[in-house]
């Protein structure tokens, strides 16, 4: 088995035919406008709407920008309750308006929030709960709505990760006040970078609408702190064709990650997720856990030996924002234990539709050499 020439990266944006871009962009040489709040804009928005199984979606530059305007749109002040395992930009998004994360620890089975955690974290400063649909996977939302409204919280669920996830038939958008999802060329579903807002309260409309375009209420009245957060044209083209492609891009995913299981599962030491009931997935990323007594080495040393084989991996999401210079200072000791336990030992393998099947067994394979042999050794057949 020969190392491929080209690395395999954890990640390859899907990318429509250029011919069928070229055709939707060629709407902004007639229509000359190019961003705020577009014809394609819209035709998007309302695709997405639909795609998304929710009552409103707001569109926004990109996911991050997206979770700061539902934040401000809610008027959250003071103490927000959220994940220490997650992407930067869900807790420094509480920071950059102006609130303090409060981190709450995880189940180790799925990576989420742990609702059993929640409520003594709550202080009269709490003013809502900003867990993350981790990996895709759905948080606790029963448990976390009937939190938050005993304790009279919003909930923002940050769904970067969950775009075409459903539980028990109800798109994962239509949870808690509001959902973001990221539209980044590294998602399932992507408009190049890009960000929704879903919620079924209908006056957040304008009110998101307008803190996305500098607080602007008319061309001589601005009555709100905005900011810069519009998507424009050529993005919302990228995602009206991409919507076209979703259900293929899923599908291949899904047989991948089948593939994936089906290769790993009999490794020792070696955990991976599986499909919960009653939760259409997404399979957006393809993450395991490394026991490094079972397994003989741990995660780091893995995934040093995965790169001499030419395949990249991701430690998503290690370190833990709690651990970022900037939060440290808030940490409990011991509060974080089963956080600080999967960010030590978690590997997320490449994962994107067009991976060919061969070189999932390629990684596969690796996986199994470097479990049996310790790595690149002389008698190990990789070389
Ligand atoms: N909340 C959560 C839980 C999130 O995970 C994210 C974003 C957000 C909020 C914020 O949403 P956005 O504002 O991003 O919409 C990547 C993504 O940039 C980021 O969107 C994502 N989460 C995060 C988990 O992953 P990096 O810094 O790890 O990406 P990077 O550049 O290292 O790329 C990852 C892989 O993809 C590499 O193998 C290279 C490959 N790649 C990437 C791009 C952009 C390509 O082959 N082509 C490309 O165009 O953050």
């Amino acid at each position: 088995m020969d190392i491929p020439d080209t690395p395999i990266l954890l990640y390859r944006p899907f990318l429509p035919p250029m011919e069928e871009y070229m055709r939707e962009i060629e709407r902004i040489w007639s229509t000359v406008t190019l961003s705020n709040n577009g014809p394609i804009h819209q035709e998007f928005e309302a695709k997405l709407t639909e795609r998304l199984h929710v009552e409103n979606v707001s569109l926004f530059v990109n996911g991050h920008m997206a979770l700061e305007i539902a934040i401000k749109t809610l008027g959250l002040q003071g103490e927000v309750i959220t994940t220490p395992f997650t992407f930067a930009s869900t807790v420094h998004a509480i920071s950059n308006c102006g609130l303090t994360p409060v981190f709450c620890d995880i189940r180790p089975e799925d990576f989420n929030i742990d609702a059993s955690k929640i409520e003594d974290l709550i202080t009269d400063k709490t003013s809502a709960i900003i867990p993350v649909h981790v990996f895709g996977t759905p948080c606790d939302v029963v448990s976390i709505d009937r939190i938050a409204q005993k304790h009279k919280l919003k909930v923002i669920y940050d769904a970067a990760h969950a775009f075409g996830v459903s539980v028990n038939g109800t798109g994962i958008g239509n949870f808690g006040d509001i959902s973001m999802f990221s539209l980044h060329a590294t998602k399932v579903f992507h408009s190049i970078e890009g960000g929704a807002l879903a919620y079924n309260h209908r006056p957040y409309k304008p009110l998101m609408n307008k803190l996305r375009n500098f607080g602007i209420h008319s061309p001589e009245a601005v009555d709100l702190i905005g900011t810069n957060a519009k998507m424009n044209e050529f993005q919302a083209a990228m995602g009206v064709i991409n919507l076209r492609y979703i259900d293929v891009e899923l599908e291949k995913r899904r047989k991948l990650t089948l593939q994936y299981r089906q290769r790993l599962s009999s490794i020792k030491g070696l955990t991976l997720m599986h499909d919960k009931p009653g939760v259409i997935p997404n399979y957006v990323y393809f993450p395991v856990l490394i026991e490094s007594d079972e397994f003989g080495m741990t995660r780091d040393e893995l995934h040093d030996r995965l790169k001499q084989v030419n395949v990249f991996t991701r430690k998503y999401f290690y370190p833990l924002c709690s651990d970022f210079d900037s939060y440290r200072h808030l940490g409990k000791a011991g509060q974080l234990r089963y956080a600080r336990s999967i960010a030590s030992r978690v590997l997320v393998l490449p994962l994107y539709s067009t991976l060919s099947e061969e070189t999932v067994d390629y990684i596969c394979d690796s996986v199994h050499y470097i479990y049996e042999f310790g790595g690149l050794t002389a008698e190990s057949p990789v070389n």
